[in-house]
C-alpha cells in the first residue's frame, strides 16, 4: 500500500494513453484525488489563499488576482501530491526516468473573477529545454464553461516553440504573453473536482473569466521537467526544482532534493 493512498489514486498510463498524448498533446486522468484527498487539498490550499490573496480587483492583472506560487511550501498534502503522488510516475512515463518538479502554484478563479487568461504555451513563460516538460492541472472544483474552465487546441503542441519578442515586464513575469490561436479549433476542458488534465509544454491553452456567479474555479497547477532541464532565457542555467525520480547531471539539482 502506498503511504498516500488515502488521498491519491495511483495509476499508470497505458500504451494507448501515451500514443493519444503524443498525438493530441493532452490527457484527462479521472479521479486522481480521493474524496478525502480533495477535501484536504481544498482545505489547505484555501488556508494559504485566504492568508495571502485579496478579493478580486478588476484593475489588477490576472497574475495578481489569480495566482499563488509555491503552494508546496504551504500545504503538506500539495507537497506530497507534487513529490510522491501519482503524477510523478505519470510524468516519468512521458518525460523519462529522471524528473524534477519545475513549478507549483494555485490558479484560482474565485466567483466574480472575470479576468480571462489569453492563449499561450507554458513553455512561453520561462522556456525550458528539453521541450518535454509536462503541465498538470488538478481541478479542486467542477469546472466548465460557466466558471472559466481551461480551453485548449488539440494537436497544437506539434507547432513547437512559438518565439515571442518579450517586453521587460513579460521577462519578469509581471505581464502575460499572449499568442495568436484559431478559436474555432478550441475545445473546453470540462472536469470534475478531483480530475487532472495533463498536457505538453507547447500546448496552446487559455481560460475565460468566471461568470458563474456562485461557483469558484480552483485549480492546482504542477509542472514537471526533465531533471537536466535548463532555463533557455537564463543563460541555460539548470532550473532548480526537487528531484522526484532518478538523477541529474547538475550537482545543484541533486542538492535541491533535500529541500522542501
Ligand atoms: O488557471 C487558468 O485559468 C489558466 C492557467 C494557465 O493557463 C497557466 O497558468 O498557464
Amino acid at each position: 500500500m502506498n503511504k498516500h493512498e488515502q488521498y491519491f489514486n495511483y495509476s499508470f498510463l497505458s500504451k494507448e494513453d501515451i500514443n493519444l498524448f503524443d498525438e493530441k498533446g493532452f490527457l484527462v486522468i479521472k479521479k486522481i484525488l480521493t474524496p478525502s484527498g480533495l477535501t484536504q487539498m481544498r482545505e489547505e490550499c484555501m488556508k494559504a489563499w485566504n492568508a495571502q490573496k485579496q478579493a478580486f480587483d478588476p484593475s489588477k492583472s490576472w497574475l495578481q488576482n489569480s495566482l499563488l506560487v509555491n503552494i508546496h511550501h504551504q500545504s503538506s498534502v500539495a507537497r506530497n501530491y507534487y513529490f510522491e503522488g501519482p503524477l510523478v510516475d505519470i510524468a516519468s512515463q512521458i518525460i523519462g526516468p529522471n524528473i524534477k518538479g519545475a513549478t507549483s502554484q494555485l490558479t484560482f478563479k474565485m466567483r466574480g473573477n472575470t479576468k480571462p487568461f489569453g492563449w499561450h504555451q507554458d513553455n512561453g513563460y520561462g522556456e525550458l529545454e528539453p521541450y518535454n516538460a509536462l503541465t498538470t492541472l488538478t481541478a479542486l472544483d467542477d469546472t466548465d464553461r460557466g466558471n472559466g474552465c481551461l480551453w485548449l487546441i488539440p494537436g497544437s503542441h506539434k507547432q513547437g516553440q512559438i518565439k515571442v519578442k518579450q517586453t521587460e515586464e513579460q521577462k519578469t513575469k509581471q505581464a502575460e504573453i499572449i499568442v495568436d490561436a484559431d478559436e474555432d479549433l478550441a475545445v473546453p476542458m470540462e472536469m470534475e473536482a478531483g480530475d487532472a488534465l495533463i498536457f505538453n509544454c507547447w500546448m496552446l491553452h487559455k481560460s475565460d473569466g468566471n461568470y458563474a456567479g456562485d461557483r469558484d474555479r480552483r485549480i492546482l497547477f504542477l509542472r514537471y521537467a526533465d531533471a537536466d532541464a535548463v532555463e533557455v532565457y537564463n543563460n541555460r542555467k539548470p532550473r532548480l526544482g526537487r528531484l522526484v525520480k532518478g538523477s541529474s547531471i547538475f550537482e545543484e539539482v541533486r542538492a535541491f532534493e533535500k529541500e522542501l
